[in-house]
């Protein structure tokens, strides 16, 4: 019996009385009604087991999360998801996210079953993307390119997905977890993935001379709460083991999860409840193998990178080049321009980083000139100016019905404003995020802006909590709360002073 199922909560009502995924048999007739016609609680809430969100800031026009695992994505499957986008005009427009992923906007219901169709016939699935269930994987952008890579994850990656989402058709023994689930498997040495705000990271590590990777558990972000993963004290080999470990802590996640309390269900809640060792015990009886105990210290011992700009592959001959898209908003043409690129310069793929930037690989010395002089790049720069360069922005009011500012405009004309104004002497990571959800991921940004009601001449309007410190890469930390409550017209002068206190800006003259 699942724990607490006497004290139903909402969405464990509902999740009971029909798995989230019965509505992939409902929705050729979803199609044909309408979304008007639908329950509420399957427009609302069941949808999202097939990764589409309705919008109650644009009813009628949905969101589709895609998974793209490892944030890999060929040029074939980029062109289908930007002719898709472009079939809805000015209403239709696409977010890389910060998992690495892909969400489509302006969707209709009764297109549905044929976008099925045409994300099938490219081998791309947006099964389980949302709400209780495991995200988007993310893994190191870099994975078979960077000489310096200690493991390439892409592999891996694909199998974990592929075990939990039944080859991507959905599977129901994954469909009815106590709450969302996040994963990621670091391969690189400076920590690409933020492995530490997920539920279950791998981060690389040698133990004696073999490479594998140490274990961490129960990192998360809420409303009310965010904490980095903790060591499980395990160490697995670069193979099944990882997949067959994220098979296990799911099982004990789903059978003895809380979910008396939305804001008392991810995995770090039951590891309170029970104890790191505890946890660990069960962990390896679901597993039927002994684990064995982790290495010493990661081997995640670089500073992060931005992967912007124009970089040699391992492969003799061959770059990548990095793009910035700002705030991670693309336009139907620009998906085609990028499938475009990567088709005729590279080897037909692109890849997403955590950043909503865009990396096209495999290019030849011969086309770095050819790729430079494409028009995008006037827009997706490869040298972006230090504050949009590492501007990170969650979707925020224009389309999120949980939001409580604007964001991703609001972003790009803050950050504009300042590089005006400012001098920097490095690029300085802010991130926004339109409520305490944290989806922008404040906290591991060196500026963290989390929106929130100000109320100031008696009126309430938009403002921001300011968080500064997290590090990213080595020995990664959390950021913290310093200024609450700033509204968001006073930002410029706020944030011009903490960009001069703290990271050496200078006043243009
Ligand atoms: Fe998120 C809910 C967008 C990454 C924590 N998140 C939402 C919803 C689905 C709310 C809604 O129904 O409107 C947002 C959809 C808005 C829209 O239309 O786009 C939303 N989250 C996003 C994305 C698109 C932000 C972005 O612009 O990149 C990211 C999609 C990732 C993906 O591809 O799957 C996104 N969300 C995150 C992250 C960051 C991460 O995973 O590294 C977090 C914090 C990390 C974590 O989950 O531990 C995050 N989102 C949340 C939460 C708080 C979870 C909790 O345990 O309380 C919610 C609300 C909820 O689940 O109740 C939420
Ligand atoms: Fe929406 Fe809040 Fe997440 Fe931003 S942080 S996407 S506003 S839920």
């Amino acid at each position: 019996m699942i724990q607490g199922e006497n004290k139903l909560n909402k969405f464990e009502k509902l999740k009971a009385e029909k798995d989230g995924l019965k509505v992939k048999e409902q929705i050729d007739d979803f199609a044909q009604i309408g979304w008007e016609a639908m329950d509420k609680n399957d427009l609302e809430y069941r949808l999202k087991w097939l990764g589409i969100f309705f919008r109650p800031v644009t009813p009628g026009k949905f969101m589709l999360r895609l998974r793209i695992p490892n944030g890999i994505i060929t040029s074939s499957q980029m062109r289908v998801l930007g002719e898709i986008v472009q079939g809805y005009g000015s209403q239709g427009s696409a977010d890389i996210t910060t998992r690495q992923n892909l969400q489509l906007r302006g969707i209709e219901l009764q297109d549905i079953p044929n976008i099925f169709n045409q994300l099938n016939s490219v081998g791309m699935t947006s099964i389980q993307s949302g709400i209780d269930n495991v995200r988007n994987i993310t893994g190191s952008p870099m994975a078979g390119l960077d000489e310096h890579e200690l493991i390439d994850t892409r592999d891996l990656v694909q199998k974990v997905q592929d075990m939990i989402t039944c080859q991507g058709q959905g599977n129901p023994e994954f469909s009815n977890l106590p709450r969302k689930f996040n994963i990621a498997i670091e391969g690189g040495r400076d920590n690409s993935v933020h492995a530490e705000i997920n539920d279950i990271a791998f981060v690389p590590v040698y133990k004696n001379d073999r490479l594998g990777f140490n274990v961490l558990v129960g990192g998360f972000f809420s409303a009310k709460r965010c904490e980095a993963a903790i060591e499980l004290d395990a160490w697995v080999a670069n193979d099944q083991s990882v997949v067959d470990l994220c098979r296990a802590i799911l099982l004990v996640f789903r059978d003895h999860g809380p979910r008396e309390n939305r804001q008392k269900s991810r995995l770090m809640w039951l590891i309170d409840q029970w104890g790191i060792e505890r946890f660990r015990q069960e962990v390896v009886a679901q597993l039927g193998v002994p684990l064995e105990k982790a290495a010493e210290k990661d081997a995640m011992d670089w500073h992060k990178r931005d992967h912007l700009g124009i970089y040699p592959q391992k492969q003799a001959g061959l770059s990548y080049i990095g793009l910035n898209v700002p705030v991670g908003r693309l336009q139907a043409q620009d998906m085609l321009d990028l499938a475009r690129i990567a088709e005729l310069y590279g080897a037909g793929e692109l890849r997403l980083t955590v950043e909503q930037n865009v990396i096209i690989p495999h290019i030849s010395f011969e086309n770095l000139e050819l790729v430079k002089a494409e028009p995008l790049l006037n827009k997706f720069s490869p040298n972006p100016s230090p504050l949009t360069r590492s501007l990170v922005s969650c979707t925020g009011s224009q389309f999120c019905g949980l939001a409580i500012v604007e964001t991703k405009n609001r972003a790009l004309a803050i950050s504009r404003e300042l590089e005006q104004r400012l001098s920097l002497p490095n690029p300085v990571r802010i991130h926004w995020t339109g409520c305490p959800n944290s989806c922008g991921q404040p906290q591991v940004a060196d500026i963290g802006l989390m929106g929130t009601k100000v109320s100031k001449n008696g009126k309430i309007v938009e403002g921001v909590d300011i968080f500064v410190g997290g590090k990213v890469g080595k020995d990664a930390k959390l950021g913290s709360c310093i200024q609450k409550g700033v509204a968001c017209e006073d930002l410029i002068p706020v944030l011009s002073a903490i960009l001069q206190d703290n990271f050496g800006a200078v006043v243009k003259s």
